[in-house]
């Protein structure tokens, strides 16, 4: 009985109201990750058609069947659907989905961010997909390199499209990052110290980290491009001091770790469905998790090896193929693993297994294939051929589809709480794995032929039509498998018959609740004393059910989950999530002006609609915290924790440092831009240097100084401080602003007059944020929100604060030193 009521509390406080005003406010993590999951597919499909057409015109020589134009934005679209719509989107939504209920909490740290990264992916998304059916889809490859994407060669919208939809995508994928890894290192179970994370958490961590590292450098590349088209500022254009090859450096810096950020993922799910397969734990734990940051980290040291054949000095050649062969070492580690673990177990051919195989099998080839492309003579014979095509369908594919299938037969009882109905998935699995092979196995043959990637069309004379044409009947294969697969996915979630609870006699969380899953996850939080809970207590899914773990009990009507000790995993805190909302759909709607606004050349109304993302984004941080001090709050098990608003170290904070750590990475992708021109692009000093002046080098360091002592001495009644604060932010501004009117050259002019005024821009930027910033800490000091043990919000504005401080300090020296040293 207690039970039962319990499950009604929770389920009124975490339930979406009716209709569909609760389907635009909800922010639950289960149903933005289905979100996710569902439009990553319907993403896939497209993409999947976009390939048939491809391989239609290539099947017989001097085809018509499209001419070159469609024929460009066809694979230019189909790679950058792959990429940006399915494979980054299908993860985060099984993250969001899962993660959660792994880790033992009742959501992700972040609800209404998880919300505004699905409307941005969902509007982002939609903006490529109508431009695509009005004609004016990108055409330039995905991977856009200018000159080809620039004003003079491709004039229409056809670029812009791909700059601002993809950049408006990716604000989803920002949101994923900080989300994923502060809920993996704060929100778990009590007693999950980090080495007994599920290996999935592990993989997503290192995903999350790359993803802040590895993005921040393409939405450069991509701002400054948008730039060039937009007001012709030439960071890209040789004449005027600028490069393309900057534009590949800043593509690659993203686009190698990009296919770790897909791989990852996938491999942590091998992680974790292959010993639940294999009926065994899995090998090698630690070596595993070393594997896994090994490849995280050497992956930001590869990006020149795409940039083999641009006229790489002859040292920096050897050290990016080195670092590229090196990247076997700890994927075979990973192997090994993989196959020590079935060894170990007593593998089931269950359909989640069949795919796995898959999974090896190609994987492993499009892995050797890679280690032959690190090969420099060998890359400069094959590049831009279709053996590299076949490479990178091999390792996309082998690496993230064929997971990602197995993934979803693994997974969907817990989606759906239903069995499967009729046996398509085996018959889907071999039309896939043989229509693959035939398809792309070919594609090295042609590659090695000397069939150039990306041309619409060939003459019967080079040889390859019989090769041509195989490839094309197996992606017709391929599709036919995937057409059925969807079909059996259909029916099991239509037909199938309701099921127990862990089908799979799996040992990790998620399997610990009803399912589907309700919307709170669990209604207590278990207790976790090693790696495979479920093993080790096969009753916990009903004891806590019952309400007999942490936070048993409902208050206030208040969301909660716990927040722990990230290393020891000790409960720390009681995390009270905000509910359901419409911010952030409204903050995405506003984006989606800015980005529609800029699309269509209205450049005067776009900052209003940046405004109004400020204007949302405050209301957005207000309705947070409390106005009253709760003291410490009985958790279960006879602990009484203080709730988040009075905890230090909150997940706010986190966030914080992680939003930073990515945005400092956007800036110093920005000066290794500027670096990168002065020494390399030519015409480089330029022949209009900054005016020398000291004027605004003092006021931007009395600034600086003043708001990083001033905001120090702020206390809960410290609105003077604030104010000095504030004030200093100003002084950096009216600096920077002084300097790129009164002093640097018209931007237009030269790459390093619109390099500088992209560094000021950003420093602007930061100190407008602090500045903002400090006035709500006024605000929140006036209306009793900070006071009392609730200080959390000054410890975040002070971090904000100090990083615009320093950002102003160093954007003021780099544009005032060459006019004093010149
Ligand atoms: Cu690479």
């Amino acid at each position: 009985m207690k039970a039962l009521k319990l499950h009604q509390e929770l389920t009124a406080i975490w339930r979406n109201a009716p209709g569909w005003r609760g389907t635009l406010c909800s922010v639950n993590h289960s149903d933005i990750g289905k979100r996710f999951i569902v439009g990553a597919f319907a993403f896939f499909a497209i993409g999947g058609v976009l390939a048939m057409l491809i391989r239609a015109q290539l099947a017989t020589p001097a085809s018509a069947f499209v001419g070159p134009e469609v024929y460009n934005q066809l694979f230019t679209m189909h790679g950058s659907i792959m990429m940006f719509l399915f494979a980054i989107p299908m993860f985060e939504g099984l993250a969001l989905y899962l993660l959660p209920k792994m880790l033992g909490a009742r959501d992700m740290a972040y609800p209404r961010l998880s919300a505004l990264g699905w409307w941005c992916y969902l509007f982002g998304g939609s903006i490529l997909i109508v431009a695509m059916l009005a004609g004016v889809a990108p055409d330039a490859g995905w991977f856009l390199y200018p000159p080809l994407s620039g004003k003079q060669w491709t004039p229409g919208i056809n670029s812009d499209v791909w700059l601002l939809g993809i950049t408006f995508v990716e604000i989803s994928a920002m949101c994923a990052a900080i989300e994923i890894a502060v809920s993996i290192l704060r929100l778990r179970a009590p007693g999950m110290r980090i080495d007994r994370m599920p290996l999935f958490a592990w993989y997503l961590l290192a995903t999350a980290a790359m993803m802040l590292f590895g993005f921040p450098p393409l939405i450069l590349g991509s701002i400054l491009l948008e730039i060039e088209r937009a007001f012709g500022w030439p960071f890209y254009t040789p004449a005027l001091g600028g490069s393309p090859l900057l534009w590949q450096h800043l593509f690659w810096l993203f686009g190698h770790p990009e296919v770790y950020i897909i791989f990852l993922p996938a491999a942590g799910a091998v992680s974790t469905i292959l010993p639940v397969m294999a009926r065994t734990r899995i090998l090698a734990y630690g070596a595993l998790v070393a594997a896994v940051m090994a490849l995280a980290f050497l992956s930001f040291g590869l990006w020149v090896h795409h940039m083999f054949t641009t006229g790489i000095p002859h040292m920096a050649l050897g050290f990016f193929s080195a670092a590229s062969t090196l990247v076997a070492i700890p994927t075979a580690v990973q192997v090994f693993a993989w196959i020590g673990t079935l060894w170990s177990g007593r593998p089931q051919m269950k359909l989640p297994m069949l795919y796995l195989i898959g999974f090896f099998v190609v994987f492993v080839l499009g892995g050797l294939t890679g280690v032959m492309l690190a090969v420099v003579p060998f890359d400069q014979q094959a590049h831009d051929t279709a053996f590299v095509t076949a490479h990178l369908h091999y390792v996309l594919v082998g690496g993230f589809v064929f997971p990602m299938l197995a993934a979803a037969y693994y997974w969907l009882p817990h989606f759906t709480g239903r069995e499967r109905v009729m046996q398509l998935g085996e018959t889907a699995f071999w039309l896939i794995f043989v229509g693959f092979n035939l398809t792309f196995f070919m594609m090295h043959l042609t590659g090695l032929l000397g069939m150039p990637r990306r041309i619409d069309t060939y003459s019967d004379a080079m040889g390859w039509t019989w090769l041509n044409l195989l490839s094309s009947v197996g992606s017709f294969v391929m599709a036919f498998g995937f057409a059925l697969f969807t079909i059996d996915v259909g029916l099991q979630i239509w037909l199938g018959r309701h099921h127990r609870r862990n089908p799979w006699h799996a040992g990790t969380l998620e399997w610990a609740m009803a399912i589907p899953a309700p919307a709170y996850n669990f209604a207590s939080l278990p207790q976790v004393a090693g790696r495979d809970p479920l093993y080790d207590q096969p009753d916990l899914g009903v004891a806590l059910a019952r309400g007999e773990g942490w936070l048993g009990a409902t208050r206030h009507g208040w969301r909660e989950t716990l927040a722990v000790d990230m290393v020891t995993g000790e409960p720390d805190h009681i995390v009270i999530l905000p509910g359901n909302s419409w911010l952030p759909i409204a903050t995405a709607g506003v984006l989606a002006g800015f980005f529609l606004a800029m699309l269509a050349g209205l450049y005067w109304i776009a900052p209003l609609f940046l405004v109004g993302v400020g204007a949302i984004g405050w209301r957005w941080a207000w309705t947070n915290g409390a106005r009253e001090d709760y003291g410490t709050l009985p958790a279960g098990q006879g602990v009484a924790l203080p709730p988040s608003t009075e905890a230090l170290g909150t997940t706010g904070w986190w966030g914080s440092v992680f939003a930073l750590a990515a945005s400092a990475t956007l800036f110093a992708s920005l000066l290794f831009g500027y670096a990168f021109l002065w020494t390399v692009a030519p015409d480089w000093p330029p022949p209009q240097l900054i005016a020398r002046t000291v004027l605004e080098p003092s006021l931007a360091l009395l600034g600086a100084v003043l708001a990083i002592v001033a905001v120090r001495r702020v206390g809960p009644d410290g609105r003077t401080a604030l104010a000095v604060a504030a004030g200093g932010q100003i002084a950096l501004i009216l600096a920077l602003v002084l300097l790129v009117v009164l002093r640097l050259p018209s931007p237009a002019s030269h790459a390093y007059a619109a390099t500088g005024a992209v560094v000021a821009a950003y420093a602007i930027f930061h100190a407008t944020l602090a500045a903002t910033m400090l006035a709500f800490a006024r605000a929140r000091i006036a209306s009793g929100h900070i006071g009392g043990a609730r200080l959390g919000e000054l410890r975040i504005v002070r971090l904000w604060s100090d990083h615009a401080a320093g950002a102003g300090v160093v954007a003021t020296l780099l544009l005032a030193l060459p006019g004093w040293i010149a």
